[in-house]
C-alpha cells in the first residue's frame, strides 16, 4: 500500500486559513504530570504505576522513565510564562496524585499541594485560566499493590484524593475534569499489558472501567457539593474516534457497533443516560465478563455534567472479517480488525483523518447534547532542528490547522464545541514511547532542558490573536 508521508502532508498554512470560530472560542495547551514533572522522589512525592512499569525491562523504549522529564517541577514559571506568551486563554494540566496524596491513602502532602498552588498563582499572574485534570494515569503505586482499579475500593480512594485537591485549589480552579482518558487506563493498562500496570486481563479490565467510572462519580457528587456558590465547570475527559464500516455488509456494520460500543458508548451511556449499553453487555455476557454494578452506582456515574472533554486523535475504518476471510478469530470471537487506509500518517504510524473529528464531534452533539471542548489534539512528527535552532514543522501545523477547521466545520452544523487544545504545549515522555515521539508544539532539548517555539507554536499563537480579535 502507498501510504502517504509526512513530508507529502505537509502545506504551508496562513493563520489567516481558520476561520468561522467566534471570539470567545476557548484557546488551550494540554500537558500531564508524569508526561513533563520530573522530580519524581522530591518533595514527599512517591512511586506511581508508571515509575513501576517504566523499570520493567522492554516496557518503554530505550528504558526511558520519568524522573527528569521537562524538569517543569522546577521550571515551572519560566514554563508558565511560555503558555502566556502563546496567547492561550487555558492551561490544561494534570494532578499528580502521588505527590498529593503519597501512597494513595492518608492526608495530603502540603509540599506536593505547594506546588500546584504555586503554578496556580503564576496561571493567574499571567492571566491564564487553570484546568485541572484529577487523574491523568498515576495511580499510587501502593493502591495497584492492592488491586488496582479492578478493584471497588480503588474508586473510593481516588474520591478521597479527590476531596483532598479540591479542598486546596476548589476555591481558585474552575475547571475541573476526574479523568483522562479511562478507556487507557483500562484497556491499555489492564487488557493489553502496553501501558502501566501492564497486566493483560480482559475480565479485570472490564471491572477497571466500572470502577474508574464509579470513581469519577464519586469524585463529581464531591466537587459538585463542595462546589457550592463558587463558579464550577465539572467534566471527564474521554478518547474518543469514529468507526466506519469498510464496506455495507453486516459483518462491517457489526464490526462498526462493537468498536463505537466498547469505545465511546460503554463510558458515555452510563455517565450521560445513567445505564450501559444493552448490546455491549450482551456482547461482554457471551465473552464471560459482567460488570461489578452495584445498586446505586449508576446514579452516582451519572452525576450532572458541564462539559465533555474529547480527545481526538485518528478515526479507524473496521472490517468485521479478518484478512483470511474468517468472521471469527481463532478462539471463536467475533472479529473486529481496524482496516489501514491510504491517508498521510504521524510519527505515530496514526492516520490523519480530521473530517472524522467533525463526525465524532456531530455525532456527540446528536447522542449525548453535552457541550464539548476538545482537551487534547496533535501529533507527533520526526521534527528536524535547523542550523539556526528553528523547527520548521509545517506537517504538524498543517495537522493542527485540518482539526481546527474540522471543529469549525462541527460547529457550523450545530455541535456545540467551545474550546480546542492543543497536545502538547511542549514535547514530553509519550509513555511507552518515552521520548522517542514529539508531540510539542514547543521543542524540548532534553539534554539543556532548552525550550524552543516550533514554527507550529508561532502559528497557533498568531491564530489565536486573530480569532480574537475577528
Ligand atoms: O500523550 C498522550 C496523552 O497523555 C493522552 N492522550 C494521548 C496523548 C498522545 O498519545
Amino acid at each position: 500500500m502507498n501510504l502517504v508521508t509526512p513530508q507529502a502532508y505537509a502545506r504551508s498554512v496562513a493563520p489567516q486559513a481558520v476561520t468561522g470560530l467566534p471570539a470567545d472560542f476557548r484557546w488551550g495547551v494540554a500537558t500531564a504530570a508524569y508526561q513533563i514533572e520530573g522530580a519524581a522522589a522530591e518533595d514527599g512525592r512517591t512511586a506511581s504505576i508508571w515509575d513501576t512499569y517504566c523499570r520493567v525491562p522492554g516496557a518503554v523504549v530505550r528504558g526511558e522513565n520519568g524522573d527528569v522529564a521537562c524538569d517543569h517541577y522546577h521550571r515551572m514559571p519560566e514554563d508558565v510564562q511560555l503558555i502566556a506568551d502563546l496567547g492561550v486563554d487555558t492551561y490544561r494540566f494534570s494532578l499528580a496524585w502521588p505527590r498529593i496524596q503519597p501512597g494513595g491513602r492518608g492526608p495530603a502532602n502540603q509540599k506536593g499541594l505547594d506546588f500546584y498552588k504555586r503554578l496556580v498563582d503564576e496561571l493567574d499572574a499571567k492571566g491564564v485560566t487553570p484546568w485541572i485534570t484529577l487523574y491523568h494515569w498515576d495511580l499510587p503505586q501502593e493502591l495497584e499493590d492492592a488491586g488496582g482499579w479492578p478493584v471497588r475500593d480503588t474508586a473510593y480512594r481516588f474520591a478521597e484524593y479527590a476531596r483532598l485537591a479540591y479542598d486546596a485549589l476548589g476555591d481558585r480552579v474552575a475547571h475541573w475534569t476526574t479523568l483522562n482518558e479511562p478507556w487507557c487506563s483500562a484497556m491499555l493498562g489492564y487488557a493489553y499489558g502496553v501501558q502501566a500496570p501492564g497486566r493483560k486481563n480482559f475480565g479485570e479490565a472490564l471491572h477497571a472501567v466500572h470502577h474508574l467510572l464509579l470513581g469519577h462519580g464519586l469524585a463529581s457528587q464531591y466537587v459538585r457539593g463542595a462546589a457550592g456558590g463558587n463558579p464550577l465547570e465539572l467534566g471527564i475527559t474521554l478518547n474518543l474516534g469514529t468507526a466506519t464500516p469498510e464496506t455495507g455488509s453486516e459483518a462491517d456494520r457489526e464490526a462498526c457497533r462493537r468498536a463505537d460500543g466498547l469505545g465511546r458508548r460503554l463510558y458515555l451511556d452510563p455517565i450521560v443516560h445513567g445505564s450501559y449499553p444493552e448490546d455491549v453487555l450482551a456482547d461482554l455476557a457471551a465473552a464471560d465478563v459482567e460488570l461489578p454494578v452495584r445498586e446505586g452506582d449508576l446514579e452516582i456515574i451519572s452525576t450532572p455534567l458541564d462539559v465533555l472533554g474529547v480527545n481526538f486523535y485518528r478515526g479507524t475504518l473496521f472490517s468485521g472479517v479478518s484478512e483470511d476471510g474468517s468472521t471469527v478469530d481463532p478462539e471463536g470471537r467475533p472479529v473486529t480488525r481496524a482496516v489501514p487506509r491510504d491517508l498521510p500518517r504521524t510519527a505515530m504510524d496514526w492516520e490523519i483523518t480530521p473530517d472524522e473529528l467533525t463526525d465524532l464531534l456531530l455525532g456527540l452533539e446528536d447522542d449525548y447534547h453535552l457541550p464539548t471542548v476538545v482537551t487534547e489534539n496533535g501529533a507527533a512528527f520526526d521534527d528536524t532542528v535547523a542550523e539556526d535552532g528553528a523547527v520548521h514543522d509545517e506537517d504538524r501545523t498543517t495537522y493542527l490547522a485540518d482539526h481546527i477547521a474540522a471543529v469549525a466545520a462541527a460547529r457550523a452544523q450545530g455541535a456545540d464545541v467551545r474550546g480546542y487544545f492543543a497536545w502538547s504545549l511542549m514535547d514530553n515522555f509519550e509513555w511507552s514511547y518515552g521520548y522517542d515521539k514529539r508531540f510539542g508544539i514547543v521543542r524540548v532539548d532534553y539534554d539543556t532542558q532548552v525550550r524552543t517555539l516550533k514554527d507550529s507554536a508561532k502559528w497557533y499563537r498568531d491564530t489565536i490573536n486573530l480569532t480574537r480579535n475577528s
